[in-house]
C-alpha cells in the first residue's frame, strides 16, 4: 500500500519521511503478494512515535475496515505472506472478508519510542492534554489510521491475546469513535488477585521473575539465562527472595522492584487493576477465555462480569473454550495435552464465532447468533449456549464435604462426631512441585508450561504433604456449570500458610486407550490462597498457631461433566513450587525480605467435623440422585 496523493497533505511532512511504503518481498513466490506492507511511525499526543506495520489487501475493490493489534512482543513477523497464509493470529476467514491489518509496537518496545511501563495504569491527570496511557495511544493511533490509510471504511476493530488483549481492553475505556468492535482475549484484569503475577496474594515466582526479566532487560524480549535445566532446583537454591536483587538483578528490573516493594494489595496494584475502570460497555465486546489458561483465566472472566453489570444494550459477550493461553488462536483445538475434545474447537471459534462477530460490526454482515455466553463443556465435549454466566437457572449449588478415610460425601459430617481433621507436615525445604520435573524455563526449549494444567496429578498423589479425598465411582454423569467455592477450616502450627485446592476428575482404570489415561487425575479447577490475607488483602495478619480458621477460596468457574465411571477428587497441599514462592510459614511483614531462618516446617490440619465442615460447593446441573 502507498499513501494516495489525495491524502498526502493531511500527513505532517516529518512523518511522511518515516512512511516507507515499500511492499515487502514475495517470499519466493512468483505471484504478487496479496497484501502490501507500509511502515509508519505514528505520533502520539506527547510527541512520542510508535512503530506500526500496515498490511492491506492489494486487490481491495471497496473501502475496508482495519483490524488493529497493539503488542509489546515485536511486530516484524507480520508480513504480507504471514497474513495471506492465514497465520494464526488472524482467522483465515477474516482475511478473506477483507481487512487492513495493523500491528503496532507499544510504547518503549522494539522500534517504538518512549518508555515501556509494565501494564501502565490509566492516566491520573485527565485534564492534561499531553498525559498518556495505553488508551490514549490506541486513540491517537486510530485517529491517524482513519485519516491516513487509503481506502479505509472508517471502522476499526481491535483484538489480541493476553498483553495485546489488555491493550485492547484499555482502548475500550474511552474509545475512539471509529473503534466499532473489540475482542479482548485472555486479558489480565488484576495482577494481584488472579492473573500472571499473583493469585490471592501468593506470588507467582517463576512467571513473575522470568516475565519481568524477559520484558525489562532490553527493548526487545530476552530470556533470562538460568544455569539449570530443572528450574525447581534453581529457584530452591535462591533461598530467600532477597537474593534476587542482592545477587542477580541488583535493582535493574523495575517490575521485580515493584513486586518486592508492594507485596500486599496496595494502591500500586489497585490503580492497575481493571475492575474500577470497567463502568460502561463502550463497544460491542467479545471476551474470550480458556478453561485451562496457565496465565490469565481470572482476567477475561472478570472483565466480562464487570462490564456485564452495565450492559444495557446487550453488546457484551463471553466465550470460554477448552484451551490454554491463546489456544483458540492457533491449531485445531481438538485436544489439550492428552485431553481430547473430539472436534476442532479453536478453528470453529475463529471461523464461526470471531470472524462473523467482526464481519457484522465492521462490514455490516448479518448478525451472528451469539448467545450471552458460549461455553465448552469438557467431559461431555459439547458447546453450550447460556443466557447468563454464571447460569441463573437449572443449577443448584451443592456442597461436597471432605469426610473421614479420604472420602468425599454429599452429606455433611454428623453432628455427634468428635473433632476430626486430617493433617500433614508442610516443609518449605521440600516444597511440592507444581508440574513434573524437570521444570524447564517457562518459555524455554522443551517447556511443558503451556499444558501443565492438564498434567496427571498422580505425580504428587500420595505424597505425605498432599491430602486427597474422593467420591465413590459415579453411577451417572455429573455436570457442573457456574461458580465453585471452597471453604477450608484449617489450622497451622506456624503463623502463615498457603492453601492450594485442586478439583480433579479421576478417569476409570478400564484398560482404555491410550493406556496412560487409566486412572488419570485431571485437574478441573484449582487455586491458591495465602493465609495472611484471610481477613484483608491490604493488611496481612499472622495466623494464630494451632487455631482453626476459615478460609474461603474462590475456585472460579467451570462447565464440566465428570462422566459415569469416573471419580471426583479434591487435593489440598501447602506449596506449589516454583509456580508460587515458598511461604516461610512464619509471619513476616514482607516475604521478599524473609530471612532463611524464617522458613520453617509446620503441621497443617484440615478440619472435617460438623462444626468445621471443610467443603467445596459445586454448581450442579445434573447427576446427583435425590
Ligand atoms: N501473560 C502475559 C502477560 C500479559 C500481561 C502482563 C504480563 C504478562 C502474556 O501472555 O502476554
Amino acid at each position: 500500500m502507498r499513501l494516495s496523493h489525495r491524502l498526502l497533505p493531511r500527513v505532517a511532512p516529518a512523518l511522511l519521511a518515516l512512511l516507507l511504503g515499500a511492499p515487502a518481498a514475495t517470499h519466493g513466490q512468483s505471484a504478487e503478494p496479496a497484501f502490501t506492507l507500509t511502515e509508519a511511525m505514528i505520533p502520539m499526543r506527547d510527541g512520542v512515535k510508535l512503530y506500526t506495520r500496515i498490511l492491506a489487501p492489494r486487490a481491495a475493490t471497496r473501502p475496508l475496515p482495519m483490524m488493529l493489534v497493539r503488542t509489546p512482543y515485536g511486530i516484524n513477523g507480520n508480513t504480507p505472506a504471514s497474513i495471506a497464509n492465514g497465520w494464526g493470529f488472524m482467522a483465515r476467514d477474516m482475511a478473506t472478508h477483507g481487512y487492513v491489518f495493523v500491528f503496532q509496537d507499544i510504547r518503549g518496545k522494539f522500534k517504538s519510542e518512549g518508555e515501556f511501563v509494565m501494564q501502565r495504569p490509566p492516566r491520573a491527570n485527565r485534564a492534561d492534554p499531553k498525559a498518556i496511557d495505553e488508551g490514549t495511544d490506541a486513540y491517537d493511533t486510530i485517529e491517524w489510521l482513519v485519516r491516513n490509510v487509503p481506502n479505509n471504511n472508517g471502522r476499526v476493530g481491535m483484538t489480541g491475546v493476553s498483553y495485546p488483549g489488555w491493550t485492547t481492553a484499555m482502548a475500550m475505556l474511552e474509545p475512539h469513535p471509529a473503534l466499532r468492535a473489540a475482542s479482548p482475549q485472555a486479558s489480565p484484569a488484576d495482577m494481584w488477585k488472579g492473573d500472571d503475577f499473583h493469585h490471592n496474594g501468593a506470588f507467582r515466582l517463576s512467571y513473575g521473575f522470568e516475565y519481568a526479566t524477559m520484558m525489562e532487560t532490553g527493548k526487545d524480549v530476552q530470556q533470562f539465562r538460568m544455569d539449570a535445566h530443572d528450574t525447581f532446583d534453581w529457584y530452591l537454591r535462591l533461598g530467600s527472595l532477597a537474593t534476587v536483587n542482592d545477587k542477580l538483578l541488583k535493582g535493574s528490573i523495575p517490575t521485580w522492584n515493584d513486586f518486592a516493594k508492594h507485596p500486599d494489595f496496595d494502591g500500586f496494584w489497585q490503580r492497575q487493576a481493571m475492575a474500577g475502570y470497567l463502568t460502561r460497555v463502550t463497544v460491542p465486546s467479545l471476551h474470550v477465555a480458556g478453561w485451562w489458561d496457565q496465565e490469565d483465566f481470572y482476567g477475561p472472566i472478570t472483565i466480562y462480569r464487570e462490564l456485564e453489570k452495565h450492559d444495557t444494550q446487550r453488546r457484551n459477550f463471553l466465550v470460554v473454550g477448552p484451551w490454554n493461553h491463546g489456544g483458540w488462536m492457533r491449531g485445531e483445538g481438538d485436544a489439550l495435552g492428552p485431553i481430547q475434545f473430539g472436534q476442532p474447537t479453536a478453528r470453529w471459534f475463529r471461523d464461526s464465532v470471531m470472524a462473523p462477530f467482526f464481519a457484522h460490526h465492521l462490514h455490516d454482515a448479518p448478525a451472528p447468533s451469539l448467545p450471552e455466553a458460549l461455553v465448552f463443556e469438557a467431559g461431555s465435549n459439547v458447546w453450550k449456549r447460556y443466557d447468563a454466566w454464571p447460569p441463573k437457572t437449572a443449577v443448584s449449588p451443592r456442597a461436597l464435604y471432605m469426610r473421614e478415610n479420604g472420602r468425599l460425601g454429599w452429606e455433611p459430617p454428623p453432628a455427634k462426631a468428635a473433632t476430626t481433621f486430617d493433617a500433614y507436615v508442610s516443609d518449605p525445604a521440600k516444597p511440592v512441585p507444581y508440574r513434573q520435573r524437570p521444570i524447564q524455563q517457562t518459555y524455554g526449549p522443551g517447556s511443558t508450561w503451556s499444558t501443565w494444567l492438564t498434567e496427571d496429578q498422580r505425580f504428587v498423589h500420595g505424597r505425605p504433604d498432599v491430602l486427597s479425598w474422593e467420591l465413590p465411582t459415579l453411577t451417572d454423569d455429573l455436570t457442573i456449570a457456574g461458580d465453585l467455592t471452597v471453604t477450608l477450616h484449617a489450622a497451622t502450627t506456624g503463623s502463615d500458610a498457603d492453601w492450594i485446592v485442586k478439583l480433579i476428575d479421576v478417569y476409570p482404570d478400564t484398560g482404555q486407550q491410550p493406556l496412560r489415561m487409566n486412572g488419570y487425575q485431571f485437574m478441573v479447577a484449582n487455586e491458591v490462597f495465602r493465609g495472611r490475607y484471610r481477613t484483608s488483602f491490604e493488611k496481612p495478619a499472622p495466623l494464630r498457631p494451632g487455631v482453626p480458621e476459615t478460609f474461603t477460596i474462590d475456585l472460579h468457574t467451570q462447565a464440566y461433566t465428570f462422566k459415569r465411571g469416573h471419580r471426583v477428587m479434591i487435593q489440598v497441599q501447602s506449596s506449589w513450587f516454583p509456580l508460587i514462592d515458598r511461604n516461610p510459614q512464619t509471619f513476616v511483614p514482607n516475604i521478599f525480605t524473609a530471612k532463611p531462618t524464617d522458613f520453617r516446617a509446620a503441621t497443617q490440619r484440615i478440619y472435617r467435623d460438623a462444626a468445621r465442615p471443610s467443603r467445596i460447593v459445586l454448581p450442579v446441573v445434573t447427576g446427583i440422585r435425590p
